[in-house]
């Protein structure tokens, strides 16, 4: 009898469990595979998040300091101060500004890799790897006023990969790609001192300020936090836009899939999951060497499927069109498919619990990067000397690995829907004008003829706090419909691509009539994929872009255009986020910052900025109210543009576009 109900028990626990699973994900696919996982018995986030529910208080709201050994202090309202006197306030922006650090940090270093990486090549040490796209190295040493006439491409990188070194070790100069920003923006940095030196230094002299005894003073502090965002989006990240275009080909529009069924049940199938592009590039190519063809036939699979998670994936995808099997919170799910050979890691974003789920399946966690090892996976250091060999080495293990598949375990879903991805600046441009009248004047007019209401920035990654890619969908399909153009990059634009949100028949049938005449006469989805997270710098070049074009103002404050993070997680969206805010931009979050036990700090960061730069954060946890939230701004800001009037309705005139095709 006991043993009756104990299963009884058990049998209903589970039910509720599967009931439960569809409150944490949207996407079928996701869902089917964490059913499968309650099967497999395989622990992953969405159960740790259970086992972690208490979050501690003082954390969350940003008032524990770990700085010294002192401490750990706690502020509460009997202890307001730490045992070094430090109050709330400082201890707040502290734990803060070093956040910051860490987005800022990755950006940069990621970066920084890729430049040293080009300028290799230009010393004639590319070791196969090349310069792809001298058009794109051309136009980036000009941005820089490096003179471009009879110079050779190693040349033109040599001078180009000076300025660049010299943004992160600058000492006492400011960053050269500041001056890629609006006049008055780098005005607006200037006036309120947050004009970055180099990269490294802002780091480092970040962790100086926040160490114990030296920088108290919040506002201090923030600024400080604002000051190193900007090394990030105007140095470490945009020059991380910049070199892997040049090393890899500036992105244009292509097709792809996204979603778990992309992987096959009759290829080998590779994941590569992380951030940087070089040795994803590589696998990609290699893969397409019929050495590498035959050995998988032999092996008994019909090909190899390569297919990227988070933003190793956005960077493959927007380049070689490389399908994507999912966003971050995926990661453990696209494992238990059961179907995948090799899940190839290199930096950010990979959960540590990822050998621990393969262990349940053939799946081998391939390492590859010195400074991201994980404990349980095979470490195979990619040797950047012999890059096609090592590619080739890593799918072959791969292939090997095939045998070892049990049918029994596969389980992959169906789900996954087209794309079209692929939208650089230069993209979008060529989309709007034709090859040679490229410009985004048909844009700016779309814009000002309120055929478009503005622009919408959906970034940032998936958290198990939230439904995933639920806050982001909803957002994505009510402000297309009200005529906002939207624009995505990392594991979001990823969530919009398993959407279907991402092709142009989708503008057709569900966006607002001006944004789907736009669409229709461009040729482009109502929702366009700028890449990854590093690519966020992307939206700022492109911001620039429509202010020099003209008639919608003279800085990037005053735009009609907001960003948001509304699943964010990581220290790199808080990066980002402050030096959207820095350059001008209105910043949603739909999670909150870890700053609610510091009123001050938290006025400073959701009002004050407004009056510094123009924009500020604002905290807006359901969708439906960021919506409007997000209206409101952009009709705000068309009515301080004097563009709110009601213009006579002409139709959007694309014969000039086109003639010029
Ligand atoms: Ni961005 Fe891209 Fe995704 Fe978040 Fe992680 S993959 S760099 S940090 S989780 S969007
Ligand atoms: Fe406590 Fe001050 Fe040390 Fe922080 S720095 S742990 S508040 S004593």
């Amino acid at each position: 009898m006991a043993a009756d109900k104990e299963k009884k028990d058990k049998d209903q626990e589970l039910k509720d469990k599967i009931v439960e699973n569809a409150n944490k994900v949207v996407d079928n696919a996701s869902l089917a595979m964490l059913n499968k996982a309650l099967d497999d018995c395989v622990e992953t986030c969405f159960d740790r998040m259970e086992t972690q529910k208490n979050q501690c208080t003082f954390g969350k709201s940003g008032v524990c300091c770990r700085i010294c050994h002192m401490g750990p202090c706690r502020i509460t309202p009997k202890a307001p101060k730490g045992i070094c006197g430090a109050t709330a306030d400082t201890i707040a922006a502290r734990n803060f500004l070093r956040e910051v650090v860490g987005g800022t940090a990755a950006h940069s270093d990621h970066g920084r890799h890729l430049v040293l990486k080009l300028r290799e090549i230009a010393k004639g040490e590319g070791h196969g790897y090349t310069i792809k796209d001298e058009k794109a190295l051309v136009r980036v040493a000009k941005l820089y006023g490096i003179e471009t006439e009879d110079k050779t491409a190693s040349q033109i990188a040599l001078e180009l990969t000076d300025i660049f070194l010299h943004d992160f070790m600058s000492q006492e100069d400011y960053l050269a790609t500041l001056a890629l920003a609006p006049q008055k923006r780098q005005g607006i940095w200037q006036q309120t001192g947050v004009a970055p030196k180099g990269v490294d230094r802002m780091c480092v002299e970040a962790m100086h300020r926040t160490t114990m005894g030296v920088d108290h003073d919040y506002k201090n502090l923030l600024m400080h936090a604002f000051r190193t965002s900007l090394a990030d989006g105007w140095g470490g990240a945009r020059i991380a836009s910049m070199t892997s275009d040049i090393l890899f080909g500036t992105p244009a529009p292509l097709k792809s899939a996204a979603n778990l069924g992309v992987l096959k049940n009759e290829t080998v199938n590779i994941l590569i999951h992380g951030h940087e592009p070089t040795l994803s590039e590589m696998l990609t190519f290699a893969v397409k060497d019929p050495e590498i063809a035959e050995y998988a036939k032999a092996a008994g699979a019909e090909g190899i499927t390569i297919a990227g998670v988070c933003c190793t994936a956005n960077e493959v995808l927007m380049r070689q069109g490389v399908v994507i099997a999912g966003n971050s919170l995926q990661q453990e799910l696209a494992v238990i498919t059961g179907a995948v050979e090799m899940m190839v890691i290199d930096v950010q974003c990979c959960m540590p619990a990822l050998p621990e789920v393969a262990a349940h399946y053939h799946t081998e966690i391939v390492s590859t990067q010195e400074i991201a090892k994980m404990a349980g996976a095979t470490h195979m250091g990619f040797d950047e000397e012999a890059p096609i060999e090592s590619a080739k080495n890593i799918i072959k293990r791969a292939i090997d690995n095939f045998k070892n598949r049990d049918p029994e375990k596969v389980k992959i879903p169906s789900e996954h829907e087209p794309l079209i991805a692929g939208f650089s600046v230069d993209a979008i441009k060529y989309m709007l004008g034709g090859k040679y009248r490229a410009s985004f004047r048909p844009l700016n007019d779309a814009i000002i003829q309120n055929r478009i209401l503005g622009i919408v920035g959906i970034v940032g990654c998936n958290n198990p706090k939230q439904r995933a890619d639920s806050y982001s969908g909803i957002l994505a399909e009510e402000l297309i419909k009200r005529n906002v153009l939207v624009i995505e990059t990392g594991c979001a634009a990823i969530a919009a691509g398993k959407a279907g949100y991402m092709t142009p028949e989708y503008a057709r049938e569900h966006a607002g009539a001006g944004l789907a005449e736009v669409c229709e006469a461009v040729g482009i989805p109502p929702i366009l994929h700028m890449g990854s997270c590093v690519d966020n710098s992307r939206i700022l070049e492109a911001a620039t872009e429509i202010v020099k074009e003209g008639g919608l103002g003279d800085d990037i404050a005053g735009l009609p255009a907001v960003g948001v993070a509304p699943e964010w997680m990581s220290e790199k969206a808080i990066a980002i986020g402050c030096y959207c805010v820095a350059s001008g931009v209105d910043v949603i979050l739909g999670n909150e910052f870890y700053v609610s036990g510091s009123e001050k700090v938290s006025k400073f960061l959701y009002e004050d900025t407004k009056e510094l730069f123009g924009a500020s954060f604002h905290l807006i946890e359901d969708p439906m109210e960021a919506v409007e939230r997000i209206i409101e701004i952009l009709n705000a800001a068309r009515d301080a543009l004097g563009i709110n009037k009601k213009v006579e309705r002409k139709l959007f005139d694309m014969a000039d576009r086109r003639s010029a095709h």
